[in-house]
Formats: C-alpha cells, structure tokens, sequence
C-alpha cells in the first residue's frame, strides 16, 4: 500500500520536451488515482477527460436514486489515511450526488486538477515502435505523445439505447440513466417509461413512481433485488471502522469480493438444514446488502442445487412484498441462478408494485416493437408517454476501449483484434499493444470487486511497473502472446467452474446484440489475483517482452 501523500503543490514534472511520460484516458477514480499516485513519483502524466468534470461513473450517473451497492466506508479509497479518517459518509450506502463530492474533494485535496484536462476525448492512439511512444489525438485536434498510455475508461462507460425503431418520432422527452441531464428531470404529472430493469432500473423506479402521474416499467428480464437496508451512517459504526480502517483494508484485498467483513465461506448450502439455512438467509436479508448472500455458502455459486435455495427464498420474499400475485409472479426471476447477474440493492422496489400508479409490462412476451410519436408500442399495444427513462445499459468493459482507434502504426485496431472478444494479459495488458496498461480490464477481477480496491490494485501495479522501467532504462513492455493465452484459458476455466456463464448477462455481453459471448470478469477472488499479479512483478515481469533503451 502506498503511504499518505500529502496534495504535492511542487511543480509538475517537466514532460520530456513534448514527451509526456504517462498519458491517462479518464478522470475517474481510476484516472485520478493514478495522476497522484505517477506525480507523487516524478513521472509527468495528465489525465484526458470527456467530461465537464471529473468523476467517471459518478459524474454520468446522476438518474434520481443513483447509490452505490458497496458500503461507503469499504467503496473508498484507501491509499490515504488522512482521507478516510477526514472523510464523513453521511449514509451507509452514498448516493451519486454524495460520491461525486467525495471525488471532487479527492481532485482538490490533492491537487490534481492542474494536470486533468477537461472536455477532452480522446478519438485514437497509435503505437511506434521506432521512438516506443503513444501518439494520441483528441476530439480537438489536438496531439498528444507519451511513453505509456493508462487506459483508465471504465467498465461502464459507453451508454446504450437499444436500436429500437421509431426513437426519432416521439415528440416526449427521453433519457439514458448513464447520461442523465446535470439538472435532473421532474417528472410531476407525467406518464414516464422506464424501461430496462437492472441495477438502473430497480434505483430509479422508486424514486420516479413518487413523481409520476403514471409509471410504465416495460421489464424484459426481472432480476434478483436484495434490500440495501440503508440508512443514516451510525456513530459507532463509523469509529469503530476508522478505528480498525489498516486491518480492514488488508482483509478486503485478500479477499474475493474486495470488501471485509465476508470471510471466505467453508459451508455447503446443502448440509446445513433447512431451517438453519433460512434463518441465515433471513439475517443476511435484514442486514442488507449482497456480499452476504454472495459469500453465505461455499457452493452458492457453482451448485445450483445450492443457489436455488437462496434464489426460492428471495422469490418467496417477492410474493410475501407484492400484493397481487400475476405481478409478484412475473417479478420472481427464475431463469438464472441467483448471483449470476449483478446481484440488485434495491431500497422500496418491489413495494413500488403495490402502488396504484405503477403497471409492469412484459416485454418477453410481447416485445416493444417501436417507439412511436405518442410512446412505447409492444406487441400488445400502444402505452402514451410524456417521457421515457431507458434503463438498457452499457456496451461493458470493451465499449470504451473499442471506441478509440487504439493500434500500432501500421497494424489492426484494437476492436478488430478483439473482433471474438477481448483477450488480455492479466486485464492488464494486451499483447501486441506494448506500453498500454488498462485499469481493472477484462481479464481481471474489476467488476465482480470492490472497484475502488481493484482500482488502486492495478494502479499501484502499473505504477511500480513504470518506476521499474525507469530505473532499468526499460523503454518497451510487451505482454506475451503466450502467456496472454494461458491467462485467458485460465480466466475461462475459473469462470467455467462457476454458475456465472449461464445467465445472459452484460459480463458475457449477452446485452448487446451481436457481441461475442466471452465471459468477461476473473472471478479466483481478489486475493488470488493480486498474488498472481504480484508474482508476475516479483519475478522480472514474467509473461511480459521488456526491452531496454535503443533495443
Ligand atoms: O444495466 P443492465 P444497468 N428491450 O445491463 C433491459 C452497475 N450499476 O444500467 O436483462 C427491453 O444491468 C435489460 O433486459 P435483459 C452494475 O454493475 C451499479 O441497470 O437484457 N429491455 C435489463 O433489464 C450494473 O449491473 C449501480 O432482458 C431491454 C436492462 O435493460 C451495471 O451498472 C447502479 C432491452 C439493462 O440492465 C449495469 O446496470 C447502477 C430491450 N431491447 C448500475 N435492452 C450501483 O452501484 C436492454 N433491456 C447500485
């Protein structure tokens, strides 16, 4: 871990001529912890951010509901005593408008935003091998060349509205939850849509049926929703984890989850009697959160006699919450094994059902067949609407990256090389894009983790990488298609020992039409990762083609 650095109000080092050392595409909390982390080192780096500010996620997400599924106090960054002994969580879950200040406060307490640029997106980037730099060009024309390039765009990042026919004729307003407007939206008096019914959906549902005159929630899919059980951050429970903040930290990183509290589970769900197996569910429903239900019993995940047992007792939950039976029916998912999809925080979604101003709409069975000027037509018929809210999600974990014309000079695209889906070292790297590191890319644990945690994992990797290269006079790294291939063999095995790959979800990509279904995330647990990364430094970067100065 590294130690506390207090805001570095010392100069900027000095690109070498135009050459920056380190570019980074993003300004979230991936982006900014790595311009600190490289500045407080003597490297010159700079962050190129889309945005009219700094925060990723946080600052796209501003749908009404928007929180975090992860406990302030673990969703935080540790590499800052000072900071998470300052730092006041108001609730126990932060909501956008919380952890976007947090970030803010993070850029201004270190200073950061001196070396972030703003309004800036980078279009492409190639690779020469002749001078062993990246040459980047942004939406301003403008070039930029750095050594190495930190890919730190998030894993979702690039929004996504469905193909739907007939979007350019509705004379309503609509939105996407990853783009929703600065301002916010009042939906008084309105017919709103939502469609879509993952973790968007299921925070902004609440939220907007207060506001509406009428809510139509067109669920293709239902999902598997646990209750956050949210509220004011207590006292003790805030002292208590600042007070023990080094040893929690530590727990959370050997983890699998990347968060403390969740010891890695001994039990089967299937030798514990029934009753006792309830019980348990029953204080991990009343504690809130998912991390319990995920870390409950050693087989939840790859027995599906297992899982079911917990899938049957959040589906008697539904039917115990909704009062009439049709819909508690149709929200009770039963074609996936519990877990398998993002696992959804909900505070008052399946009560919003009993609401007389709230209708569920299948979508399964009678598809939208187009967005007409009026509203939403399905198979069944024509729903008027003064706006719709599209909840659909995001082009995951590659949308961002094969966005960019990311190549080397005279080579394939990255999205061409990635055409079967992403092959990557480690998430770290990609073989045949030298000097190119990815925060918490597929590969790796990111988005099945504590993402801060993982974040600062990969960052701290890359940058003791970059401190080595320096001081080796290393002016190339290189992951190795072989060991690229071991790792993906590896990453695909892990995954195929689990549940996870038979649900059609956005970690095999099933929600794009057309992308290759390759299951994205490395699910070993963020402890084993980090030792398997960490042997790979320790060991002269094994896997990776280092080469020196003028070789
Ligand atoms: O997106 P999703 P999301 N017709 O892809 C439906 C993180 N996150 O933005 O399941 C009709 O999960 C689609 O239906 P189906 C978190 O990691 C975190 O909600 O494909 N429906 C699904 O219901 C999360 O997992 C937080 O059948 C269509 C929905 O749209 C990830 O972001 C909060 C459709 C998309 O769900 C993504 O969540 C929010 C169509 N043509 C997000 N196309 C927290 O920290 C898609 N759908 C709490």
């Amino acid at each position: 871990m590294m130690t506390d650095t207090a805001p570095n109000k010392a100069q900027t080092p000095a690109p070498r001529g135009d050459l920056l050392d380190v570019a980074i595409v993003g300004g979230g909390l991936a982006g900014l912890y790595a311009l600190h982390r490289l500045r407080g080192m003597g490297i010159s780096a700079r962050v190129f951010e889309a945005g009219n500010g700094v925060g990723g996620t946080w600052f796209w997400n501003r749908y009404p509901g928007a929180r975090c599924d992860i406990e302030s106090l673990e969703y935080s960054y540790s590499f800052s005593d000072d900071l998470q002994q300052e730092w006041k969580w108001p609730e126990r879950y932060a909501t956008q408008p919380q952890i976007l200040a947090y970030i803010n406060h993070v850029a201004e307490r270190f200073d950061l935003m001196r070396d972030v640029q703003l309004e800036t997106r980078i279009l492409a980037a190639e690779f020469d091998r002749s001078s062993d730099s990246w040459t980047l060009r942004t939406n301003k024309d403008e070039v930029v060349s750095a050594q190495f390039c930190i890919m730190a765009t998030g894993n979702l990042s690039t929004p996504r509205v469905p193909d739907f026919k007939g979007l350019e004729n509705f004379k309503g307003k609509w939105y996407h939850s990853g783009m929703w407007p600065a301002a916010g939206v009042d939906f008084s008096g309105q017919r709103v849509g939502v469609i879509g019914t993952g973790s968007s959906g299921i925070q902004m549902i609440p939220m907007i049926a207060k506001q509406a005159e009428h809510l139509f929630v067109f669920q293709r899919t239902p999902n598997f929703c646990l209750p956050a059980q949210n509220g004011p951050m207590e006292a003790e429970r805030e002292a208590a984890y600042k007070a023990n903040y080094p040893v929690r930290r530590q727990e959370a990183r050997t983890s699998g989850f990347g968060v403390s509290g969740y010891p890695t589970p001994t039990q089967s769900a299937l030798e514990v009697p029934p009753e006792e197996r309830r019980r348990n569910y029953e204080e991990l429903w009343q504690r809130g959160g998912s991390i319990g239900f995920l870390s409950c019993y050693n087989d939840f995940l790859v027995d599906e006699r297992a899982n079911d047992t917990a899938a049957e007792f959040v589906r008697e939950k539904i039917r115990g919450i909704v009062r009439d039976p049709a819909v508690a029916e149709a929200l009770a998912p039963k074609d996936h094994p519990i877990g398998t999809k993002r696992l959804c925080l909900d505070t008052g979604y399946y009560e919003v059902y009993n609401r007389d101003n709230v209708s569920l709409i299948d979508v399964r069975n009678a598809p939208i067949e187009e967005i007409t000027e009026r509203g939403v037509r399905t198979a069944d018929g024509e729903f008027e609407l003064d706006a719709i809210a599209f909840a659909t999600g995001f082009d995951a974990m590659t949308g961002a990256l094969r966005e960019i014309d990311l190549r080397v000079k005279g080579g394939e695209a990255l999205a061409d090389v990635w055409e079967a889906g992403p092959r990557t070292y480690l998430g770290l790297s990609v073989a045949g894009f030298p000097n190119m590191f990815m925060v918490t890319g597929p590969g790796s644990p990111s988005v099945k983790s504590q993402m801060i945690l993982s974040i600062e994992q990969h960052v701290d990797w890359i940058s003791n990488f970059i401190d080595y290269a320096r001081n080796g006079q290393i002016s190339r790294i290189e992951a190795d298609i072989d060991a690229q291939d071991r790792w993906v063999a590896h990453v695909n095995e892990v995954a195929d020992s689990t549940l996870y790959p038979v649900a059609n979800s956005w970690y095999v990509g099933a929600n794009i039409p057309g992308k290759p279904r390759v299951f994205m995330p490395y699910v070993a647990g963020v402890g084993v990762y980090r030792q398997k990364c960490d042997e790979v430094a320790s060991k002269g970067y094994e896997g990776f083609k280092l080469t020196g100065r003028g070789g």
